[in-house]
């Protein structure tokens, strides 16, 4: 983790930070919602089948344009509750970090301070919460879990929310991020690891010396957790320091049953899983996150040694597809892409990932331009910090990168293509790219294409009305309101 950046002066310093009135972790921050903000959260009673009816739901309500925390406390064929949609809100994301106020731009500028000081877990002996229960060998079933078939064509049940926290075998940092995995049987699970990924590294690391790769799943956390462990970070990053950052707590920690990995001790479930070297399935197809299905291919299957849990655990899951996948790893990509493309302009503005690219292919980023050809370095800078991006739309500071109508009108006026747009073919980026140079072979091999919109030298002088900023418009208009 880079320390001592430059950051844009905090403009909440003023505002109450909730994160030290309850317990950090599931539980703790349902209560809260339900006791400060109720009308975040439904409860459904009525039984709902996993296959699609949970689904059902959260798209209808999706199609009114609701987006809720909705706890399904009966899902056909298990006795535990399911925490969905929990990241499609974007207050909620902020209540996350604890702040009641605050714009995306707040929300940002707090989670780049504190991911700049990261924080050590502390590991703890006994009295786990997520060790309540241990369930070991044949008795593995996870089956009893209310794991969902999302869309029409998924292959089968699917454990979307699951953050896989790995350990690089020549530095032992650990590395978390939520990867599917498909159910194969009551004590396998199939995995994409996509291209994008370190864990895909971590785990081909262990392939090609022969041996499995311990992996824990952690299952059911504080929404502070998923966006500390999913930032994106570089390898040499500890991805539960950053966890303990964004929490403004450390995570405390308990060593595994049955594999070499600390987890987090107030998870509400943990899947301990090793990789069976050399082995492959078939997994997928899966409705995925750029809105088709991510194409079937043989990936790696994980066994599960052991099941550990709470005794009143909630299941929790991501709509992919949808806006609770959407914007849970999109927000939070700008703190890094940030501090990467700084090296490239010190005079970067803004920078949005926005809703109209997925919220992973677009990025639009606003400097204030000192000379020619800065814009270029920055859209560069961008594509290395984020393998997802496939397009970075560079603008002047005075557009807003927040409104997708400010940036097209840039393009649209202020482009020639032959000078001011670069593309950089069959580079890498995301498995699930429909555009891909063979989507149905999930090829991770896509074109990325930065543009300069920016105004050039040459560029003509804008239209103007002069004085018109001192005219009262009520002295010629009565009762005249904006
Ligand atoms: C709900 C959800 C599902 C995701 N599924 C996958 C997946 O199946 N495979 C994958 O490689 N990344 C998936 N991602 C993205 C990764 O979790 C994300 O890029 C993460 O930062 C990767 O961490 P890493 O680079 O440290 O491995 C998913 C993200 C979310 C929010
Ligand atoms: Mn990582």
């Amino acid at each position: 983790m880079q320390k001592g950046l430059s950051i844009r002066p905090s403009q909440i310093e003023t505002m109450t930070n909730q994160l030290n009135s309850y317990p950090l972790d599931l539980h703790g921050f349902i209560d809260y919602l339900e006791a400060e903000h109720p009308e975040e959260v439904i409860r459904i009673t009525k039984q709902v089948d996993p296959k699609f009816g949970v689904s059902g739901i959260l798209h209808r309500l999706e199609k009114d344009g609701q987006f809720p925390l909705v706890i399904f406390e009966n899902v056909k064929g298990s006795k535990f509750p399911l925490i969905a949609n929990m990241h499609a809100k974007f207050e909620r994301l902020r209540y996350g970090i604890g702040l009641e106020k605050g714009s995306i731009s707040d929300f940002l500028n707090e989670c780049a301070q504190r991911e700049a000081r990261p924080l050590q877990p502390i590991k703890i002996k006994d009295a786990a919460p997520v060790q309540e229960v241990i369930t070991l060998g044949e008795d593995v079933n996870v089956r009893k879990f209310p794991i969902c078939t999302y869309h029409e064509k998924d292959s089968g049940p699917f454990i979307t929310a699951g953050m896989a926290l790995m350990r690089d075998p020549d530095t032992d940092i650990n590395n978390i991020g939520i990867y599917r995995h498909e159910v194969h049987e009551n004590n396998m699970l199939g995995v994409q690891f996509s291209e994008t990924a370190d864990a895909n590294v971590i785990w081909k690391k262990y392939e090609t010396r022969g041996q499995p790769c311990p992996v824990a799943i952690i299952i059911g956390h504080h929404p502070g957790f998923f966006i500390g462990s999913l930032a994106f970070s570089s390898m040499d990053t500890d991805e539960l320091e950053v966890a303990g950052a964004i929490l403004q707590e450390a995570v405390p920690t308990i060593r595994c049953k049955t594999i070499p990995l600390d987890v987090p001790a107030n998870a509400e479930i943990i899947l301990e899983c090793e990789t069976i070297p050399g082995e492959r399935r078939k997994e997928a197809p899966f409705g995925e996150y750029p809105g088709t299905y991510g194409p079937q291919r043989n990936n790696p299957v994980l066994e599960i040694k052991a099941i550990t849990r709470r005794k009143n655990a909630f299941y929790q899951n991501a709509f992919v597809g949808h806006a609770d996948n959407l914007l849970l790893s999109g927000i939070i990509r700008t703190t890094y892409i940030e501090r990467t493309v700084k090296i490239a302009c010190p005079n970067v503005r803004e920078i949005a990932i926005p809703r109209s690219g997925r919220f992973r292919f677009f990025c639009f980023i606003s400097i204030k331009k000192m000379m020619e050809g800065e814009a270029k370095q920055v859209a560069m800078a961008a594509f290395v910090a984020d393998p997802f991006l496939k397009f970075v739309i560079v603008v002047d500071e005075d557009v807003d990168v927040y409104n997708d109508t400010e940036v097209l009108h840039a393009i649209s006026v202020r482009v020639r293509a032959d000078h001011d747009i670069f593309m950089v073919p069959y580079a890498k980026g995301s498995p699930l790219d429909p555009a891909s140079y063979d989507p149905a072979g999930g090829s991770h091999l896509v074109t990325k294409t930065g543009i300069d919109a920016t105004r050039k030298d040459n560029y003509p002088d804008e239209i103007y009305v002069p004085g018109n900023e001192e005219i009262d418009l009520t002295e010629f208009i009565p009762g005249y309101t904006k």
